[in-house]
């Protein structure tokens, strides 16, 4: 409590200083702004196991930590849906994939529908969307808009600005970065109230640093998660995956063995060829000199089996993680920004990914499933009015409580038809109620990475999954007797009450969210008939 109060005093003292210097006039009238800003930070496949303030001890990240340290840090938030475009719509609909219609990466996302972007703009916000939003179309909702077409590239990106593409030189997650600044320093009208999604691309796939990173980590060795070589024992969806780091992880396209002599022949060499090549000639000599050496120490040891696998497994991570602290330098000059404006005190601060992902558990890279480690995702948010300092909270909090959250927050109506809830009471202190039953739904198969069509529910102890379609099969986990879901209790007798009241929940759950067998067979003609198309 004494920290707290210091905390504040300092915050109220810091912002009275900054009035008396920086963008005075502009600071002046923006704290007298009612209705609260929002910067909404989302990256692309962040595990919560690489934010420092998670307790992990994998990187340090201090400004994504700083939300947590001035505001609260979530230790169950969830996606819907483990999937990039899909989490994405939920996030903005606030309704689970199967009522928005954003079901997998490849189906449509109607943009005429409503969001919370569009609401708050009624409601007298600027509103801007920048990076990666890998949805097609105009997003609708936003004063500005400046996106990755699709997944986006790391170096030398394309934007779409306002519906016009243009290539920007520079390392994606800096760009993403400036151009979000740019529009709050210079783009937005300041008498208004702002909503801005600041959303990265990185740490997605193919996991390219930045230069300056390069050489970060490159002393550390990584221990891989106890159940790195598991044999997917009584789970054979699990057993069906192809997301292996020592699998599946491709040596020159996951792992950048781009051999100058071409001797690394693999499946992915050509498109990760084609990222390269978007590089400088200053890039391209940086990453070299750091690359050609790992190349030829590669080539000389040609490590096999266990000690391939391992060596795998310290090459994505050195790669993964360093695209991380881009991200967190990016965190990190936003907050200044309303630190130096005076704006902290009335502006939200969310840190979010659209899902979370495998570091080796279960031996893999990538998400999809709703085995913890891809079905959670970091939440970090702050707001000093109304949250204090170093908050923890332990609810099941999902990706569709976003949307109410934010309309909530602005005192805008919540309108009927959102399926989420808003978080603000629960993480101010003043509420206990909260939901005990969380809902997930799979559906991209047959699909990258193979992951069976799955749905399934989790409560506070237990989770049970129903991978259909081509396969059919119950799991069941006690997450408080074996948090890595490494024994699937379904079919043992001293688990049968349980069973029948998890299937009890899991019904529940479909009738209040409207989901069933009928939609997914829909979805699921949907589906083959746009990948049909697509090939
Ligand atoms: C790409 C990646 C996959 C990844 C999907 C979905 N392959 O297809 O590894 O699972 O995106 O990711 S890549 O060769 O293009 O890198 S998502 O986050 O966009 O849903
Ligand atoms: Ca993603």
């Amino acid at each position: 409590m004494k920290i707290a109060f210091n905390r504040f005093s300092l915050l109220v003292f810091s912002t009275f200083i900054v009035l008396g210097c920086k963008e005075s006039k502009t600071a002046v009238s923006e704290a007298n702004n009612q209705k609260p800003n929002i910067i909404f930070i989302m990256s692309d496949d962040h595990a919560y196991q690489a934010i420092s303030a998670y307790g992990h001890g994998l990187n340090n990240t201090p400004n994504i930590d700083r939300i947590a340290k001035e505001g609260a840090i979530f230790n169950r938030g969830y996606v819907t849906n483990s999937i990039c475009a899909p989490s994405r719509a939920v996030m903005l609909t606030g309704k689970h994939s199967f009522v928005n219609g954003k079901v997998d990466n490849i189906s449509p996302f109607n943009w005429d529908q409503d969001n919370f972007a569009k609401s708050l703009q009624k409601a007298g916000y600027q509103t801007a969307l920048v990076g990666k939003i890998h949805m097609d179309g105009l997003p609708q909702g936003f004063d500005y808009s400046n996106v990755l077409p699709g997944q986006g590239e790391y170096y030398s990106p394309d934007f779409i600005e306002n519906g016009v593409k243009k290539q920007i030189p520079g390392y994606v997650t800096n760009v993403t970065t400036d151009i979000a600044l740019n529009w709050l320093k210079n783009k937005r009208e300041k008498n208004k109230p702002f909503l801005l999604l600041y959303h990265q691309k990185a740490p997605h796939r193919t996991w390219m640093p930045e230069e300056k990173y390069l050489t970060l980590f490159d002393n550390k060795t990584f221990d891989p998660p106890a159940n790195f070589f598991d044999d997917y024992e009584g789970r054979p969806a699990a057993a069906q995956h192809e997301m292996g780091i020592f699998k599946d992880m491709d040596l020159v396209y996951d792992l950048k063995m781009l051999d100058k002599d071409g001797t690394i022949k693999t499946k992915y060499r050509p498109y990760f060829q084609k990222r390269y090549d978007r590089m400088t000639d200053v890039q391209k000599t940086a990453w070299d000199a750091y690359y050609d050496p790992i190349i030829a120490d590669f080539k000389a040891k040609n490590p096999q089996g266990k000690e391939l696998a391992l060596w795998k497994f310290n090459r994505y991570m050195q790669d993964y993680l360093r695209t991380i602290q881009s991200v967190d330098d990016g965190v990190g000059e936003v907050l200044d920004y309303l630190k130096e404006n005076g704006l902290e005190e009335n502006t939200i601060v969310v840190y979010t990914s659209d899902q979370g992902f495998y570091l080796g558990e279960h031996g893999w890279f990538d998400k999809r499933f709703m085995y913890e480690e891809s079905f959670r995702t970091p939440i970090l948010v702050k707001y000093p009015k109304e949250i204090k300092p170093e908050t923890v909270i332990d609810a099941l909090v999902q990706n569709l409580d976003f949307a109410p959250t934010f309309l909530d927050y602005a005192g805008v109506e919540i309108p009927k038809d959102i399926q989420g809830e808003s978080f603000r009471k629960l993480v101010s202190g003043e509420a206990s109620e909260w939901r005990d039953a969380i809902y997930y739904t799979y559906y991209e198969f047959p699909g990258e990475h193979h992951v069976k069509r799955h749905y399934g529910v989790r409560t506070d102890r237990y989770k049970l999954i129903h991978f259909y379609y081509d396969i059919e099969q119950w799991e069941l986990y006690d997450l408080e007797k074996d948090p890595s879901e490494m024994k699937n209790i379904y079919n043992d007798p001293s688990y049968t009450s349980v069973k029948e009241n998890m299937h009890q929940q899991l019904e529940n759950m479909r009738t209040k969210y409207g989901d069933s067998d009928e939609l997914n067979a829909t979805n699921l003609e949907n589906y083959l008939k746009a990948k049909g198309n697509n090939h």
